[in-house]
């Protein structure tokens, strides 16, 4: 079985396609405008596992919220396409992850109801053109769009893009974890996901 998905999502913002292999070796490709978030998704897809492409166009060039947004919502859709009916997943996973001085910690539930709560302590505004505010947007939009609960929570640190880096890591990693295929039928006692 391959858990694959490809999913184009066009406005009058943006254009995003993310096409992903949840069981791949992490042959990444990252290309949006906003560089610190390729570097962030890159890393994130990686420590997933994944291999993925993913293609941004900002049609507009505001700033980075559309992108960021709208590239969260796509790769979210195509996670819960590829996903499928659940069966056989691990479901909940957490990962603590150190960068140098920074430490976090990143626990997910594949619940079918996604959100996300988001603590970091970071005293920068943006890191490159991406915005602290929008970082943490992505991961709410992500956990929305993917049906994925999401707690972030920063044990230490005091560079911006280590505490910001040692996320997307946790997150990749918790997400392999909670991914990973273990079972028979949905982890669920309610029967579905
Ligand atoms: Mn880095």
């Amino acid at each position: 079985m391959s858990r694959y998905s490809k999913v184009r999502r066009e406005t009058k913002e943006t254009i995003v396609e993310v096409e992903i292999s949840l069981d791949g070796n992490g042959n990444v490709k990252v290309d949006t405008p906003v560089p610190f978030l390729n570097h962030l998704l890159e890393s994130m897809l990686f420590y997933m596992g994944a291999d993925a492409k993913v293609h941004a166009e900002d049609l507009r060039g505001f700033d980075d919220h559309h992108v960021v947004e709208d590239v969260a919502i796509t790769l979210g859709q195509a996670v819960k396409d590829a996903l499928g009916d659940k069966k056989g997943i691990a479901r909940f996973a957490d990962r603590t992850v150190p960068m140098d001085e920074a430490l976090v910690q990143v626990a997910v539930d594949v619940s079918g109801r996604g959100m996300a709560f988001v603590k970091w302590r970071i005293s920068r505004d943006s890191v490159g053109k991406l915005s602290v505010e929008n970082a943490k947007h992505f991961i709410q939009s992500f956990a929305y769009n993917s049906g994925i609960t999401v707690h972030v929570r920063q044990v230490s640190g005091e560079n911006s893009h280590h505490i910001l880096e040692a996320s997307f890591k946790a997150l990749g990693l918790a997400l392999r974890d909670a991914f990973r295929l273990e079972g028979q039928g949905v982890p669920s006692l309610k029967g579905s996901l």
